[in-house]
């Protein structure tokens, strides 16, 4: 008997499940929201190398090197993971692949926890590589397997577009039996992947025809189908937006892109020639709006101010009366650092010394936020050292603190590090090394010296590496606020280039057994509330303006008790 057998995934795992079924036998990524779960679902399966890479761009190119060498491959991240990795993927659509290479960017329309909304299409059309977009888990680990295959037809990476609700959503999806693939051979085949100007001025023209056949394709396939139902009113849409047609108007047609690029140009027209009304129905850039525009066909596309966000179900009918948006999200939970969170003494100190600090992305971005408010510019990953560099040097090496986490400065802090030196920059750089990537759930990093499979590996020595970059000063210290503070003014004053890197145990890893929370004294206390602001949630006060210490919530810090200069709050031996 063929008993079929069901598991409840997320899109992310079921997209890694379906990878792992069509043989996938190398994966590399970068952690970031909502991709990260793709690449740690894979690390359960021996037959597949998965690793965190140091980048995007570094997790790109080995992937890519894995096909090459002749096993199916994945890359994953975040959609601005893709901007770290543009440089070898433009260039990788030229060459092409050998065993089928998947590219997974996980967009964010709403920015539920990115530093921007790009809508990620785009680079299909840009790079001229075919995109696909699930808009289920179980569509995910389909189309996956339909990834791979079209990759391999047509010697092509494959862009295949997840977003937050697709990537996160949980569906009962069925489990298959994975397809063992041979190993296709390595060819030197220098016209193919030496993409010198003679041999990529080639690859060109043959991409251009390429796209050609992938348009046809994209017409035949399953993955765009027209469902013809009520003829007054038709939708062209792709991904989750598919399911909220589907909800708000259930008796509409539907033109469903599976396949979003190449445009099935054919099919589309069949549809638009069918349906009176045309709604062009999709997230953030309208993307399938001017295609349709393009090619001349009269639709009613979405009100400029609904670029901005997520799409609901409840947004469908503004965009067919082409109304503006008017509700915008709001009111949600304040983040805010951890109790217990060792960037809190870090932060305290930065604002106790005035600086200007130039941030980086990690938890530690949350000390931007009032009532710490000591981080002062954030752009992207890496761009604290660089930032620093230059900042210093037009305002004063004194008055400039560049601030980065461990994952971050692997990541890409360290080229700015070299660059500081390099090019003679003085001041103070802190890496605050709490063991992990703990803003996207404390993953390991080459720092940790545990590898994504939680095997023992190199560990990196940051001490070391700073001083090869060209750091004068290097020192390790721990997470008092008074230590940081006086290592801040010593190093700022001194007319060199300094790494201080704090090192200490992420709060989620500490044993909170074995702390004690600070003893409270009411009578002490003057309600100055510099406790307060040190902006830990286990301390707050009442609507009677008196104090409180929630002890179930307390990690032991002991940072308020270093604020406190009335006794009130006293550490407990
Ligand atoms: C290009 C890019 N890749 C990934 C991310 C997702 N992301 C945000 S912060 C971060 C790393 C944080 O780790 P670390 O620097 O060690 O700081 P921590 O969170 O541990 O304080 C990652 C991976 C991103 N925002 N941008």
């Amino acid at each position: 008997m063929n008993t079929k057998h069901f598991k409840l995934l997320s899109g992310n795992e079921a997209l890694a499940q379906g990878a792992f079924e069509a043989g996938l036998k190398f994966a590399g990524s970068y952690p970031g929201t909502p991709a990260t779960e793709i690449l740690e679902y894979l690390t359960q399966f021996k037959e597949v190398d998965a690793q965190w890479s140091v980048n995007e761009k570094v997790a790109f190119e080995v992937a890519l090197g894995a096909s090459f060498a002749g096993v199916r491959s994945l890359y994953s991240s975040k959609h601005v993971g893709i901007n770290v990795a543009m440089d070898p993927l433009m260039t990788a659509a030229y060459s092409g692949i050998n065993a089928g290479f998947v590219i997974v960017t996980a967009d964010d329309p709403g920015l539920h926890s990115s530093q921007n909304e790009q809508d990620n299409r785009l680079i299909a059309k840009f790079a001229k590589i075919p995109l696909l977009e699930p808009s289920s888990p179980s569509e995910a680990k389909k189309f996956i397997k339909l990834a791979f295959e079209i990759s391999e037809q047509f010697d092509t990476p494959v862009l295949f577009r997840m977003t937050t609700r697709v990537a996160h959503t949980k569906e009962n999806v069925e489990i298959g039996q994975r397809q063992e693939i041979e190993n296709k051979p390595f060819e030197k085949n220098p016209q193919k992947y030496v993409m010198v100007p003679a041999n990529a001025y080639k690859k060109h023209i043959l991409l251009e025809e390429k796209l050609i056949k992938l348009q046809e394709y994209s017409e035949k396939t399953e993955l765009n189908k027209i469902e013809i139902n009520d003829k007054e009113l038709g939708f062209i849409t792709d991904s989750v937006t598919y399911l909220y047609v589907k909800e708000t108007y259930p008796e509409a047609s539907v033109l469903k892109l599976g396949m979003t690029f190449p445009f099935p140009d054919k099919k589309i027209k069949e549809f638009a020639s069918q349906v009176k009304k045309i709604v062009a129905a999709e997230e953030n850039e309208p993307f399938i709006e001017e295609h349709l525009l393009q090619m001349g066909i009269r639709c009613t596309g979405k009100h400029y101010t609904y670029r901005v966000g997520e799409l609901r179900p409840e947004s469908i009918k503004d965009i067919v009366e082409n109304k503006p948006k008017t509700q915008y999200p709001g009111g949600s939970r304040r983040p805010v650092l951890c109790p217990g969170c060792p960037h809190r003494a870090v932060f305290v100190a930065l604002r106790k010394t005035k600086v200007i600090v130039s941030g980086d992305i990690g938890c530690y971005t949350l000390g931007s936020l009032p009532p710490l408010a000591a981080l002062h510019t954030t752009i992207c990953m890496g761009a604290s050292v660089t930032i620093f560099d230059s900042l210093s040097k037009v305002l004063g090496n004194d008055k400039v603190v560049a601030v980065i986490g461990d994952s971050t400065f692997v990541h890409s802090g360290v080229t700015g590090l070299i660059n500081a030196a390099y090019n003679k920059a003085k001041g103070l750089v802190i890496i605050l090394d709490n063991g992990t990537t703990a803003m996207t759930g404390a993953q390991p990093n080459p720092s940790t010296g545990v590898t994504a499979k939680n095997e023992q590996t190199k560990r990196l020595d940051l001490e070391a590496l700073c001083r090869a970059c060209g750091a004068d000063n290097v020192e390790v210290i721990d997470s008092s606020c008074k230590s940081i503070e006086e290592k801040i003014k010593e190093y700022t004053a001194q007319n060199k280039l300094s790494v201080l890197i704090v090192r200490y145990a992420l709060c989620k890893m500490i044993d909170r057994t074995k702390q004690t929370v600070p003893l409270f004294h009411a009578d002490k206390c003057k309600k100055c509330y510099m406790c307060i602001s040190v902006d830990c949630p286990a301390i707050t006060k009442d609507e009677l303006g008196n104090v409180k210490l929630n002890y179930n919530l307390c990690a032991g810090c002991n940072v308020c008790v270093e604020m406190c200069k009335f006794g009130g709050l006293e550490k407990n031996k």
